[in-house]
């Protein structure tokens, strides 16, 4: 079962995500790209003002194409799985496409493919907020819809932006991991993914405003360093900050490929037991390091979700339920139903924090 949450919580969440439902991801990566016509009523780059239809058909054969950050990395595949199992629902056409590393112009030419495709809408996690903003908007204008999850892009070259859990909640819950490993005081770093990628840029944004509050006043952020969302260049950065600050406590890594990076290499050095490693995982890639005792906690929310509630999403707008105006609302399937929040943000949840107690429930 999967509980559909809407506050943030900072306390341990278990059983949000079951097992079963893990299992049951669809973890394809095989591109199928449709055949349906496409929808010409699209609303271009400026705010819609098409009134939705609450009552219109769901559309069948809605051709969706998915543009994670970057394919080899085991938290996309399960984000676009989820979207496929919603498109399978939905009797839609999922289509898979995206480049090999996050870097900030990455996406261009595959947007660019995808207008020229015909799709209907495009569903994209961000590497950087402006870069592919004119492409967006040149498929705007000849009628797709843009559906940004996970990181964003600008909010006037998307229609809906799905996000994880509110970014506020997330940079308080890493600020919060930092206090608690570190016994409340001492030197922490991030580790973060690239420079430009929004997500990671927001997160890190609300972590320095905690820390800038009294009861963080014993905490010092020595660094951000950035590994690019690359396993090697993350691993080479972690062991970079503890050579730079012997007095390092705490690195919080905001980024599944950085965490467990950085997990790996503080659990093979003698670092192991006195640095802590925090921040956002997958429980699948982690485990190991929970097991051996080199992360005590860390958080994520179930990333099939993200790209099962944007493909729901991106079909209600193609099928005109919704314009991503604030207030509507649309039904995602088994995650129930979600309410577009002001500049159309879709937020799916609160995290769950991950620990030795509870992190065999997990399967993803
Ligand atoms: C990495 C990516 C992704 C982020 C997660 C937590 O996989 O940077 O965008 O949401 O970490």
């Amino acid at each position: 079962m999967i509980r559909k949450v809407t506050k943030m919580s900072r306390r341990f969440l278990t059983g949000a995500l079951s097992a079963a439902t893990a299992a049951g991801l669809v973890l394809s990566l095989t591109a199928c790209g449709g055949t349906t016509k496409n929808d010409s009523s699209g609303s271009g780059p400026a705010q819609s003002t098409a009134a939705a239809d609450p009552n219109a058909a769901t559309k069948q054969g809605v051709k969706m194409a998915f543009l994670p950050k970057q394919l080899n990395n085991p938290y996309s595949d399960i984000e676009v799985g989820g979207g496929k199992a919603a498109l399978d629902e939905l009797k839609g056409a999922y289509k898979l496409v995206g480049p090999n590393d996050a870097s900030a112009s990455s996406q261009v030419s595959y947007i660019n493919t995808l207008i020229q495709q015909q799709q209907d809408v495009i569903g994209i996690a961000a590497n950087d907020p402006n870069a592919v903003c004119p492409s967006l908007n040149q498929a705007r204008s000849a009628g797709i819809k843009v559906v940004t999850f996970d990181s964003d892009a600008a909010k006037d070259c998307r229609d809906l932006f799905i996000n994880q859990a509110s970014t506020q909640g997330i940079g308080e819950q890493l600020a919060k991991q930092a206090k608690d490993l570190s016994g409340g005081s001492g030197e922490i770093a991030v580790l973060s993914a690239t420079p430009n990628a929004t997500n990671q840029n927001a997160w890190i944004e609300v972590l320095k405003q905690q820390l800038a509050k009294p009861e963080y006043a014993n905490l010092k952020l020595d660094k951000i360093a950035y590994g690019n969302d690359d396993d090697q260049k993350s691993f080479q950065e972690a062991q970079g900050l503890l050579q730079s600050f012997p007095n390092l406590k705490v690195i919080v890594s905001p980024t599944t490929v950085g965490i467990a990076a950085a997990a790996r290499y503080v659990s093979s050095s003698s670092y192991k037991g006195k640095v802590a490693v925090t921040g956002l995982g997958t429980p699948n890639q982690m485990r190991a390091f929970v097991k051996d005792g080199t992360v005590k906690q860390f958080a994520l929310w179930n990333p099939a979700d993200i790209g099962y509630l944007a493909a729901y999403a991106g079909v209600a707008l193609s099928s005109g339920q919704i314009t991503g105006a604030p207030g509507q609302k649309f039904k995602a399937g088994k995650l129930g139903e979600y309410t577009v929040g002001a500049n159309g943000e879709i937020v799916l949840g609160p995290p769950t924090v991950f620990d030795a107690s509870n992190i065999d429930k997990f399967n993803f």
